[in-house]
Parts: C-alpha cells; sequence; structure tokens
C-alpha cells in the first residue's frame, strides 16, 4: 500500500519533533519543513534519532512562494500547520511580525491548499490563549475567545480563517485548541523549562538565583508527547472538526516550582510579598527563586483549564500524565543531559 505523506511545519519545535516521531512510528513518509536558520535548530530531531529519517524542506510562513513551491512538489495527504511565533512575551515586543507568522501564516497555508492541494487533511495548531481573560470557568469548543496578546489575538484569526475556509470551500481543515504541554523539548524561555532547567543549575552550582515573572498565574500542563496522538486522531475523523486537548486541572507557577525543587531535594521557605518574595534555600539561607518585574506581561492570562470531554468522547483521547510525573520527566532529562 502506498504510504501516507505528512508535511510538517514547525519542525524544529517541541511538538514538531513529537509528532513526526509518532508518524514515522505509524510508516508516515513525514516531510518536516522550517524557515532556514544559521543557528543548529534540530536538536530535538536527533535526540529521538529521527534526523535522517525525515525529509527536510524549507518553509517561512510570510512567503507564499514558498509554501505553493512546497504543495507542488509533494501530494500530501496531511498538513500539521505548527509553526509559529509561539512566545508570548515577544508577541507585545513584536506584534505585527507575530500577526504575519501566527496569523496570516494559516491564511497563506489554507489558501495555497485550496489551489493546490484540496483533498489533503489541514491541522492548525490553535491555543488556549485564545480564551485570555476567561468567560467560563472550564473552557470547552463553544466557549468564546477573549484574547490578552497579540499571539493570542493571532491565533483567534488563524482560528476563524480555518473554520471559513473549511465552509466556504468544504475543505478537510480543522484547529486543535491545545492547552499548555510540557517535555524535555519544551523551549528554554517558556516558564516549566526556564524552572527545571534553573533549578537543576543551582543545583549543580552553576546558577545561584532564577528569576521569575508573576508566579500566580495558573495553567492547565500536559505532556507533549500524549498530545501529538491528539492531532493525529482529529485528522482520522470522517467529519473536519475542532477539539480542546487539556488535563482538565490547572496549577500555579508557583506550584510547578514547589513540585520541582521538592523533587530536587532542596528544603525550601518563602518569604516576602509582591515583588520582595523569595525562595530560599533552607539550607544555606540564600535565595534559589526572585521576582523580576521585566518577566511580567502587559496583560497576563490568570487562569485556563480546558474540559477536553467532546475529545474523550470521539477522539477516545484523554491526558495520562500528572503534573508530578510531568516535573520528573523534564527533571531527569535535565540532570541526564546536563553537559
Ligand atoms: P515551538 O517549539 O516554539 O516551535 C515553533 C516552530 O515554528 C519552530 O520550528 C520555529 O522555527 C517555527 N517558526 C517560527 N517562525 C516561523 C516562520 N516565520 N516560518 C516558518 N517556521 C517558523 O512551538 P511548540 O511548543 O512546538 O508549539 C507548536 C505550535 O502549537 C505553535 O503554533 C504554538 O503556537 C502552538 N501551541 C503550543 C502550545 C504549547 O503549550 N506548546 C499550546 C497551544 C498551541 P525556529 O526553530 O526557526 O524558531
Ligand atoms: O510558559 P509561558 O511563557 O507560556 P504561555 O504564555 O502560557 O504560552 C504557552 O502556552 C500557550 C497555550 O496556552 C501556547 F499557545 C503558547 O504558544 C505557549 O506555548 O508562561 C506561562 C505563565 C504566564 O502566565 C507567564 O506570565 O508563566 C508566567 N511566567 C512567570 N514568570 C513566566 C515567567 N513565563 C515565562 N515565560 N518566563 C518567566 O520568567
Amino acid at each position: 500500500m502506498k504510504k501516507k505523506i505528512a508535511l510538517i511545519t514547525g519542525i524544529s519545535g517541541q511538538d514538531g519533533a513529537y509528532l513526526a516521531k509518532f508518524l514515522l512510528d505509524k510508516d508516515y513518509v513525514v516531510v518536516g519543513a522550517d524557515r532556514r536558520s544559521a543557528r543548529a535548530n534540530m536538536w530535538r530531531l536527533k535526540r529521538l534519532g529521527i534526523e535522517n529519517k525525515i525529509i527536510t524542506d524549507e518553509i517561512e510562513l510570510t512567503e507564499p512562494f514558498e509554501i505553493s513551491r512546497l504543495f507542488k512538489k509533494y501530494k500530501f495527504d496531511e498538513i500539521y500547520n505548527l509553526a509559529a511565533q509561539s512566545f508570548v512575551k515577544t508577541s507585545f515586543s513584536s506584534p505585527l511580525y507575530t500577526c504575519n507568522v501566527t496569523g496570516l501564516g494559516v491564511l497563506r497555508i489554507l489558501d495555497a491548499m485550496r489551489e493546490l492541494l484540496p483533498n489533503a487533511k489541514l491541522y492548525q495548531a490553535s491555543s488556549s490563549e485564545m480564551y485570555g481573560e476567561i468567560l467560563e470557568k472550564k473552557q470547552n469548543e463553544k466557549t468564546p475567545f477573549n484574547p490578552r496578546s497579540p499571539y493570542a489575538v493571532a491565533k483567534v484569526f488563524g482560528h476563524f480563517i480555518i473554520k471559513n475556509y473549511r465552509e466556504s470551500y468544504n475543505l478537510f481543515a480543522v484547529s486543535g485548541i491545545l492547552f499548555n504541554h510540557e517535555s524535555p523539548f519544551r523551549g528554554e524561555e517558556f516558564v516549566t523549562r526556564k524552572i527545571t532547567k534553573g533549578l537543576v543549575g543551582i543545583l549543580n552550582n552553576d546558577l545561584n538565583c532564577l528569576e521569575l515573572g508573576n508566579i500566580y498565574a495558573k495553567r492547565d500542563w500536559g505532556y507533549a508527547k500524549e498530545y501529538v496522538e491528539a492531532m493525529w486522531k482529529m485528522l482520522q475523523q470522517k467529519k473536519p472538526e475542532d477539539f480542546v486537548i487539556s488535563t482538565g486541572s490547572a496549577y500555579s507557577i508557583k506550584e510547578f516550582i514547589d513540585l520541582s525543587s521538592k523533587y530536587l531535594g532542596f528544603k525550601t521557605r518563602w518569604i516576602g510579598k509582591g515583588l520582595n518574595q523569595k525562595l530560599i534555600n533552607i539550607s544555606n539561607n540564600k535565595p534559589i527563586i526572585k521576582i523580576n518585574p521585566k518577566f511580567f506581561r502587559p496583560t497576563e492570562v490568570d487562569l485556563l483549564i480546558g474540559d477536553s470531554s467532546k475529545a474523550q468522547k470521539i477522539l477516545k483521547w484523554k491526558a495520562k500524565t500528572s503534573l508530578k510525573q510531568l516535573v520528573k520527566i523534564m527533571i531527569d532529562d535535565e540532570i541526564k543531559y546536563l553537559n
């Protein structure tokens, strides 16, 4: 039987790597596309031992000619659009660029698909950030969006243009509204990896103290490796539909720090309030976490908790890894690859 061929944009990112491994294990031909970079950014694929098993090509989401070229070169059965300027904080300093890549990039992909590959299936990486200042206690596919950052506004555009092209041109194009998902492959600027890497660095005497922003925000954190299966499942359905993917539980950054420091064997206590709040290492009375307003955002998303009952019912998908287990996975890996 002819192998299915899938395109993953954003192949160098966290989800791109896990999804590539998942699809290769299902015997797909995987074309992994990324923008050209002067920096070596394929370390995740190397770690998974799949760097030489995927076909690599270039895609720049601001460049429609490059998208068309790729869509003429390969007859994709499935397209996973994971590429984005995905760091929320950067979207405040680069709003136009973020909207161009993360928002309009989706339209460029969709329009090339309409013209060149109308029978392909397209997955769009939508985000729980779209709920922003939440309008319902638990967020599901029907909860209205209330975005709080240029990144989230761009994702809302991407989400609705997918729906519009699906309805206007009868394309199989769907959005997965994924809540935060983490792993050892998470970028170092995101808060979970910043904490696991930072605390391991402190234990190893490479770092004195870690500086963070708002530690009272709460997120619904799952394990990225499990979440890519849900993306694939969405494209195996008869009917194109959007799904929320989440664990259903939320924890604060402070709780994530406490779980991590406890797992590493630190004896700690919190002191002070607001900007003066610190986490003290009881063994030497020195602070290991401080607050730095530099990491605050102009507008914050205080709380996200997803309701993924539709995915549980239709996709038969459910998150399995607890936050405690996720912390262990991330820290063990951090220690293993310390040098
Ligand atoms: P990530 O690690 O930041 O990866 C983003 C990828 O997009 C990288 O490969 C990056 O390439 C690529 N990219 C950035 N700008 C590009 C451009 N102009 N043209 C082409 N490629 C570009 O993100 P992730 O965590 O894997 O997330 C995957 C997707 O899911 C993103 O769209 C993100 O917004 C969305 N999402 C993530 C989460 C989450 O919790 N992880 C939750 C909801 C939605 P470089 O290596 O060159 O930077
Ligand atoms: O780890 P974060 O940067 O992730 P954020 O903003 O929730 O966005 C991630 O998840 C979204 C899904 O909801 C994705 F769409 C998006 O692409 C990305 O993957 O920040 C999490 C929380 C925020 O409330 C932030 O203010 O942690 C808080 N935080 C506190 N101190 C910090 C820091 N965040 C970062 N990155 N760095 C800090 O020092």
